[in-house]
């Protein structure tokens, strides 16, 4: 099996500081986070960037600052998102785009978000292929529901996304596809079988799919964006202790982890980005 990607969704832009007091906002808070997970086995991180009230925001300087601060620190994937907040328009969403980071998230399609939708029409996904594929940014395929993954596969044929695609199964959210093992296996056994897959399962459903993808091959999601808990009734202190969790299950079911080079180039992430 391929060594094990763990990816920390530090901050994403729907929790609070209320309900997880242990949630990095600030570029510094979340540059540290970054680090910290990355030295507990993380190679990947997937990147909110919040305003200075603790709001969700898309602007590049915030990105900037965040981007540059994790450099200066360590050698984890930045991956800022461009699905941003509900509220966010295409045009902010796009924003980190402009600083060039190694990789970046691609939402394949619209769905409803809990009491919202997240909207992804054909139009604003071209758009993030096009300026990804133009930057040479690695594309991370967000999938909340399987037909999305045809939505990908349509890129693939129009040329605006590059084979072998990285998929990222978001699994649990209200209103999309459900945290089941069975809903797991359904998505990877649609997609093409030189693609590569992460899972990141919301709340309770985090840690038996990240089980499930350490058995079968795939590679894990975790963190406040997804999962405030430790346990049920529980918060998680950080991040990193949902990164250390992951590195203790995978070590005791014999799958090795990638250091973030090793990732880069199991992802095909081009160097000296
Ligand atoms: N916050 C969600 C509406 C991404 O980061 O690319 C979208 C999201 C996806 O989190
Ligand atoms: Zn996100």
């Amino acid at each position: 099996m391929d060594k094990l990607i763990i990816t920390a969704a530090l901050t994403g832009a729907e929790v609070t500081k209320e309900i997880q007091p242990a949630l990095p906002v600030t570029p510094e808070e979340i540059a540290q986070e970054a680090c910290d997970c990355c030295n507990a086995g993380a190679s990947i991180v997937h990147v909110h960037a919040r305003d200075s009230e603790g709001k969700p925001t898309q602007k590049r300087e915030v990105y900037a600052a965040i981007m540059q601060k994790i450099r200066e620190r360590c050698n984890v994937i930045f991956q800022p998102s461009t699905g941003g907040a509900v509220w966010h328009t295409p045009q902010e969403r796009g924003e980190p785009l402009e600083l060039d980071p190694e990789m970046a998230t691609l939402s394949a399609g619209t769905c409803n978000f809990g009491e919202d939708v997240f909207f992804n029409s054909p139009e604003v996904m071209e758009h993030f292929a096009k300026e990804m594929l133009r930057r040479n940014i690695k594309p991370e395929i967000e999938i909340f529901e399987r037909g999305m993954i045809e939505n990908a596969l349509r890129l693939v044929k129009k040329g605006l996304l590059k084979e072998p695609v990285h998929f990222d199964f978001v699994l649990g959210v209200p209103g999309a596809c459900p945290g089941s093992i069975e809903d797991l296996l359904h998505m990877v056994r649609s997609i093409p079988s030189r693609s590569t897959w992460t899972v990141a399962g919301i709340g309770r459903h985090e840690l038996p799919l990240a089980v499930h993808a350490i058995l079968i091959g795939g590679h894990v999601r975790v963190g406040f964006e997804d999962n405030i808990y430790y346990k049920r009734g529980e918060l998680a202190r950080s991040n990193a202790s949902l990164v250390e969790r992951v590195v203790r299950i995978a070590r005791e079911l014999g799958r090795d982890l990638a250091s973030p080079n090793e990732a880069r180039e199991m992802l095909g992430i081009r160097s000296g980005g």
